[in-house]
């Protein structure tokens, strides 16, 4: 494959833009879809309107040598990257691969012969193969002369430029020839490995690597619990296990958020039931320790109360939804803020988020300010704004993410 082909991107937000305009940037022509024409326009005058670092210099330089434009209308190309969001649908959150089928019937009128197809949005396994029935009942000409592939993304937020080029890849076809093809065009940009397989695989692959995480991460959280029944330090404790060559325990913390670790198990969760009691039983967990964080909390601030005959004043130290980043979307520090909020009568509460200047519901008050005022002092994201901050021991201090460890 050369870089004289086009691609059509489909799904222009945290993960769909950066790739679009990585790829531009090696001088392939792309157009990228967004059903949202704000973010058309936004990223047609080389704007960009999500928070990454140094997206905003690939897409302006990529839109002003004309390599990257957006439509809110799929536009013929070679290849086709579908990278949408799968949502949950229904109260029992099963994966919602409506975007995808949408995208896909999008795409559909515009295939040719030899077109390459890759979703990348994490998708349940059977997916891919479903919208290769899909395409191929509605254009049956075309049986068995597309190529058609999955391909999960695996970047961290904050560092995705980088991760987008140096991060190895899993790719899976329906069929050889569609791996390799897919290869091919992972090629032009990618100086990671990549790595073949099947498109079940691959998308297994992807819920995987993020359940993975979530169980071990519900273990750091269940030793937590433990510990903090037991009165042993956590930190401490999971820092000399770790000095064994074979153990690698994570941190604990007030939860798990974020749009992918706290959401892809239940992926497994929804189509194995029985067979996923581990998995779905770290998603358990890892809600629970938010819900146990906020009793802790109120629990804390009852104390005080008995203590002094009046309520305490807290600070809230962190509302993202992990260290050094301003993504406050599926946080469990902003779900524990909310319990406790609920809870409080006029109390005076700050609210400190260092990446952010303001926000509609809380109201953002200074580090230092904060940690002054307040006479509980609870830490629930390790920003290292607040590994700054001095020891006090006149202060209640409730450390839930080892700031102090
Ligand atoms: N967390 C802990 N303890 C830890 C590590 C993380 O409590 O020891 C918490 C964080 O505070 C956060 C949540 O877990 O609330 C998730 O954070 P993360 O940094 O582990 O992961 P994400 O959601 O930012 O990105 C993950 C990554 N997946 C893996 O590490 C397996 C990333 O590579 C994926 O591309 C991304 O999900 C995705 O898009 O799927």
């Amino acid at each position: 494959m050369t870089k004289n082909i086009t691609v059509t991107t489909v799904g222009l937000g945290y993960i769909g833009l950066p790739t679009s305009a990585l790829v531009a940037s090696n001088g392939i022509r792309v157009n990228g879809v967004d059903i949202n024409p704000e973010v058309v326009e936004t990223i047609n005058r080389g704007e960009i309107h999500i928070v990454e670092p140094e997206l905003q210099q690939y897409v302006s330089d990529a839109v002003s040598k004309k390599f990257l434009s957006a439509s809110v209308e799929v536009q013929e190309a070679d290849v086709y990257l579908v990278v949408v969001p799968t949502p949950f649908k229904g109260g029992n959150h099963e994966p919602d691969i409506s975007f995808i089928e949408a995208a896909t019937r999008n795409i559909m009128p515009h295939l040719k012969e030899g077109d390459l197809y890759i979703i990348e949005s994490t998708s349940p396994v059977g997916t891919t193969e479903k919208m290769m029935n899909l395409i191929y009942s509605s254009r049956p000409e075309l049986k068995d002369k597309l190529y058609i592939a999955y391909c999960p993304e695996r970047v961290l937020p904050g560092n995705v430029m980088y991760e987008l080029v140096y991060n190895d890849r899993v790719i899976g076809g329906v069929d050889t020839g569609s791996t390799e093809r897919a290869v091919e065009f992972y090629e032009l940009f990618v100086k990671g490995d990549l790595h073949k397989t099947n498109a079940r695989t691959a998308e297994m692959c992807k819920l995987t690597e993020n359940a993975s995480r979530d169980v071990q991460i519900a273990f750091a959280n269940e030793l937590s619990l433990i510990c903090d029944k037991a009165d042993i330090n956590v930190w401490e404790l999971i820092q000399l296990a770790n000095r064994h060559p074979r153990v690698n325990i994570l941190q604990p913390g007030c939860g798990v958020g974020g749009h992918c670790i706290a959401v892809d198990p239940y992926f497994l969760v929804a189509d194995y039931p029985r067979l996923s009691q581990l998995i779905g039983k770290a998603r358990e967990t890892n809600n629970y320790k938010s819900f146990w964080v906020a009793e802790k909390i109120q629990n804390a601030m009852l104390d005080f109360q008995v203590k002094h005959g009046r309520m305490p004043s807290v600070a809230i130290m962190g509302l993202a939804f992990k260290p050094d980043i301003d993504d406050l979307r599926e946080s469990p520090a902003k779900y524990i803020a909310q319990r406790v909020i609920q809870s409080t009568n006029n109390e005076q509460m700050y609210f400190v988020e260092p990446n952010i200047t303001d926000h509609p519901v809380y109201k953002i008050s200074d580090c230092e300010l904060a940690f002054n005022e307040a006479e509980i002092i609870v830490f629930l994201v390790a920003h290292k704004e607040f590994k700054k901050l001095p020891k006090d021991d006149n202060k209640i201090i409730l450390d839930f993410c080892g700031i102090y460890k």
